[in-house]
């Protein structure tokens, strides 16, 4: 899972990756080309327990990568830079940081804080990158309309008109995401990664003397939009927590009334505005967990692993983390028929503990 950060300049974009990132931030951020790349564990406990079950070798935890895609990603006369745009269509998904901290001694690059202008202003410079995209693609489509003839034509001629309709909602404020599309029509359009039809989550970064509004600023965030994610919290103090040792930090939170790490919180927001779960895998080199969208088949999860456990896939010994937990070993799991055997088109489900059966 791949998750770009966007915002205005100065709104803590860096900040919010340190506090991602804890210990494993890279040190000196400022001049360095190209996105910065951090990679972040998701906590599972139930690995823990896979852990003391199976003493492996190691255990791995499912990844999240995030890019703090430059310094300045969005100014008010430059709009988003064309190699920014590039990097940022291969992300699953977009992380909005909007400042609403104070603090006089920052700048703010529209000049003064205003967090819905904010929003509004950057989802503005989205959708112009989408509409260039639809514009050069449109303008295509009309070349080679004109030669075209038969089932050739009529394919081009219904792309047409999908991206026109989508142009146009666009056009009057809709950005794709919140556009009603067919599943086939979500697919027709996939391989042009356009920017607002990505899962969006918007954090807002709060000083730590507003750490109080937390809830109110989630709750005021409209929730029911779709593919839409909004969170709150304090970039700065999280940064700081997470670099220090983790009992004192825990002290910390516990003073300030905080029951989850922000980046817990980003993370379960990731895995449920993109619909994703995670199954197991267990033995006496590894246990760990992967990450897949939900209703991912047993034989695409199995490509997650290795594409020849995909292509040879034969079935998959399923037992569910809860299941295996009461039994204590997948030898009992069996002898109590709690094991399951399932086919390539088993729906994965979150906490399924599988062994794959492949030929190579
Ligand atoms: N008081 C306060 N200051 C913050 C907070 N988050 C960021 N800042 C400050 O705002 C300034 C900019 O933060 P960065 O994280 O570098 O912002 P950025 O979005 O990465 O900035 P650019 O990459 O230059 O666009 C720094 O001086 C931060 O210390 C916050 O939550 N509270
Ligand atoms: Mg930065």
């Amino acid at each position: 899972m791949e998750i770009g950060i966007i915002g205005l300049p100065q709104s803590g974009k860096t900040t919010l990756f340190a506090a991602l990132l804890g210990e494993s931030a890279p040190k000196a951020t400022a001049g360095r080309p190209g996105p910065q790349v951090g990679v972040v564990k998701v906590p599972d406990a139930r690995l823990q327990v896979l852990e003391a079950m199976f003493h492996p070798k190691r255990t791995v935890f499912a990844e999240i990568r995030f890019w703090d895609v430059a310094e300045r990603t969005f100014t008010k006369d430059e709009g988003i830079g064309s190699q920014i745009v590039n990097t940022l269509r291969q992300a699953d998904a977009l992380l909005h940081v909007v400042r609403v901290f104070g603090n006089e001694s920052v700048p703010h690059s529209e000049g003064s804080v205003d967090p819905e202008r904010d929003v509004a202003t950057v989802n503005l410079e989205l959708a112009f990158s989408d509409l260039a995209l639809l514009e050069t693609r449109l303008q295509r489509l009309d070349a080679s309309l004109r030669g075209a003839k038969g089932l050739e034509r009529e394919s081009y001629l219904r792309e047409h008109a999908l991206l026109g309709r989508i142009k146009e909602q666009l056009e009057r404020d809709i950005p794709i995401r919140e556009q009603s599309l067919t599943q086939e029509e979500w697919r027709a359009i996939d391989m042009y990664r356009f920017l607002t039809a990505k899962p969006l989550m918007v954090v807002y970064n709060l000083g730590e003397e507003q750490r109080g509004e937390i809830e109110v600023w989630e709750k005021q965030a409209d929730g029911q939009r779709a593919r839409l994610l909004a969170l709150a919290l304090c970039a700065k103090l999280e940064a700081e927590l997470a670099q220090m040792q983790a009992d004192e930090a825990a002290q910390f939170r516990a003073a300030l009334g905080w029951h989850e790490v922000g980046r817990g919180r980003i993370i379960r927001g990731a895995y449920e505005l993109l619909g994703y779960i995670s199954f197991l895998t267990v033995g006496p080199d590894e246990v760990r967990a992967w990450s897949i969208v939900s209703g991912t088949t047993a034989q695409a999860a199995a490509g997650k692993i290795h594409s020849d456990m995909e292509k040879g896939f034969i079935r998959a010994e399923v037992v569910s983390f809860a299941h295996l937990t009461q039994c204590g070993s997948l030898a009992e799991t069996r002898k109590r028929g709690l094991m399951r055997l399932e086919g390539k088109n088993y729906p994965v489900l979150d906490g399924d503990v599988i062994t794959f059966l492949f030929n190579v």
